[in-house]
């Protein structure tokens, strides 16, 4: 029963990885023919305080995930008003991506690490992928952008 999970976890790695290298080609084709971009519509919950700014980075690959944001290919913030916080995304064409967020309490545009490590902001990450004793990997957050308008929630 372990082995048939271990399999099946390996399986689920494998085809998010490798449909990461056959998408790059496929975005590349869609850039050169249709340029068609799909609707992604993303929720994050879970502020402790309604105030600052919801800050938001999408990657399609490993590189730079999840922290370094010049890497990133698309980034965007929304004042937190409210719980939660929306944000509508009609720039993305279908790929594989994964989605990192933290909620920038003092609004200074950076994720405020604390003394010992870890962010003293809350952060968030697509499929709600937490890292054992660092960030999540790509892996593990990454999720498939098809064609269909796709909704998702990020806890933070
Ligand atoms: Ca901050």
């Amino acid at each position: 029963m372990k082995l048939l999970f271990l399999i099946l976890l390996a399986v689920i790695i494998m085809s998010c990885g490798k449909a990461s290298a056959e998408e790059e080609d496929s975005r590349e084709a869609a850039e050169t023919s249709s340029g068609f971009n799909t609707l992604l519509t993303v929720q994050i919950t879970g502020f402790e305080e309604v105030t600052g700014f919801a800050r938001m980075e999408i990657f399609n690959s490993e590189d730079g995930f999840p922290r370094d944001t010049s890497r990133s290919v698309y980034s965007a913030s929304e004042p937190v008003n409210s719980d939660p916080v929306t944000f509508t995304i009609e720039s993305l064409q279908p790929g594989i991506y994964a989605i990192t967020v933290y909620h920038d309490e003092d609004g200074d545009g950076e994720l405020d690490m604390s003394f010992y490590g870890p962010p003293s902001e809350k952060v968030g990450t697509s499929n709600d992928a937490r890292g054992r004793m660092g960030p999540p990997s790509f892996e593990d957050a990454c999720f498939t952008l098809a064609s269909e308008p796709f909704e998702m929630i990020i806890t933070l």
